[in-house]
C-alpha cells in the first residue's frame, strides 16, 4: 500500500513539474512576443543624471501605450551609477540592468544590450537627458511611414533644435566631413545618441561590428548600407551636456582609429 502511495505521489510531483515548466515556457513565449519596443541605455559614470533619465524614459514610454522594456548596461562605472540604477528600477519589472566586469566603451555596451533585448524594435538612447526620450515616438512613427530599417537622429536636419558648444559643433562638423569623404553613407549625422532599429533586420549585422567605442554607430550604419538597408533620419531636440560629457581626447583618438579601421575592413574588405 505504502509503495502504491509513493508511486502516486511521485507521478503527481512529476506531472506538477511538467505542467509548471510548460507554463513557464508559455509565459516566456507570450512575454517575448509581446515586447514591441526595447530601449537600450549604455551608462558610464552618469550618477548625476541616470535616475532622472530612467524616470523620464519610463514616463515617455508609458505614454506611447506600447509594450516595452528597458535594458541598461552599466559599463563598469567608477562612481555611483550602478547603485543609483538598481535603486531607481527596483520596482519596475520591465527594466533590466547589467553590469560589465570591465569598461569596454559605448559600442560594446550597446552591442551587449542589443543581444539582451527582446523587442521588435530596439532603440539606443544616451544615459543623460541631452535628448528628451519622448521624441522617440517621432522615430517610431517615421519608421512606420518610411518602412525604414533604422531611423537615426540628425543634428543637421533643418527641423532640429540643437544647443551645442562651438567646440563640439566644430568637432562634429569635422567628423561629418571625414565620414562623408570616406563613406557613401547618405546620412547627415552618424553620432546622435538616439537611434531606432528593427531588431530582426540588424541581428546578423550587429554581431559583426567590431568597433567598441564611439565609432560603433558609424560601423553599424556602414554595414547596413552595404546590405542596402533603408536608413531614415529624424529631426531632434538636443540640449548638449545637461550633465557633462565623457568625450575625452582619448575617446576621440580611439574613435578616429576605429573609423579608419571601419574604412579598411568594411568598405574595402
Ligand atoms: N558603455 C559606455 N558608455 C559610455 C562610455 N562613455 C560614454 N558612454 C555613454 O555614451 C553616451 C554619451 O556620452 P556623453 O558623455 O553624454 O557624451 P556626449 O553627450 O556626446 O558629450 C552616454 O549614454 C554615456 O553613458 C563608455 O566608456 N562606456
Ligand atoms: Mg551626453
Amino acid at each position: 500500500m505504502l509503495c502504491f502511495y509513493a508511486i502516486v505521489l511521485n507521478s503527481f510531483s512529476a506531472l506538477f513539474f511538467i505542467v509548471l515548466n510548460a507554463l513557464k515556457a508559455f509565459l516566456e513565449k507570450v512575454f517575448f512576443v509581446m515586447v514591441f519596443l526595447s530601449v537600450v541605455i549604455p551608462a558610464f559614470n552618469k550618477e548625476d543624471s541616470i535616475s532622472k533619465t530612467l524616470a523620464e524614459v519610463k514616463r515617455s514610454c508609458d505614454s506611447f501605450k506600447v509594450s516595452y522594456e528597458v535594458v541598461i548596461v552599466d559599463d563598469h562605472s567608477t562612481d555611483n551609477t550602478y547603485p543609483e540604477i538598481v535603486k531607481t528600477v527596483k520596482n519596475w519589472l520591465n527594466f533590466r540592468v547589467f553590469k560589465k566586469v570591465k569598461n569596454g566603451g559605448k559600442g560594446g555596451a550597446l552591442k551587449e544590450g542589443f543581444f539582451k533585448a527582446k523587442g521588435d524594435l530596439v532603440a539606443f538612447i544616451d544615459a543623460d537627458l541631452d535628448l528628451p526620450p519622448k521624441q522617440l515616438k517621432v522615430f517610431i512613427d517615421l519608421m512606420n511611414v518610411y518602412n525604414a530599417d533604422a531611423i537615426i537622429g540628425s543634428k543637421r536636419n533643418s527641423l532640429s533644435k540643437v544647443e551645442y558648444s562651438s567646440v563640439r559643433n566644430f568637432l562634429s562638423w569635422g567628423y561629418y566631413k571625414l565620414v562623408r569623404g570616406l563613406f557613401n553613407l547618405r546620412v547627415s549625422d552618424t553620432q546622435v545618441g538616439m537611434k531606432l532599429f528593427k531588431r530582426k533586420k540588424i541581428e546578423k549585422i550587429i554581431s559583426k561590428v567590431n568597433s567598441s567605442g564611439f565609432a560603433f554607430d558609424l560601423e553599424l550604419l556602414a554595414r547596413m548600407r552595404k546590405e542596402n538597408m533603408n536608413i531614415g533620419e529624424s529631426p531632434i531636440i538636443m540640449k548638449h551636456s545637461n550633465f557633462g560629457s565623457s568625450v575625452s581626447v582619448f575617446a576621440i583618438a580611439k574613435m578616429l582609429k576605429e573609423t579608419l579601421l571601419v574604412y579598411f575592413t568594411v568598405l574595402r574588405g
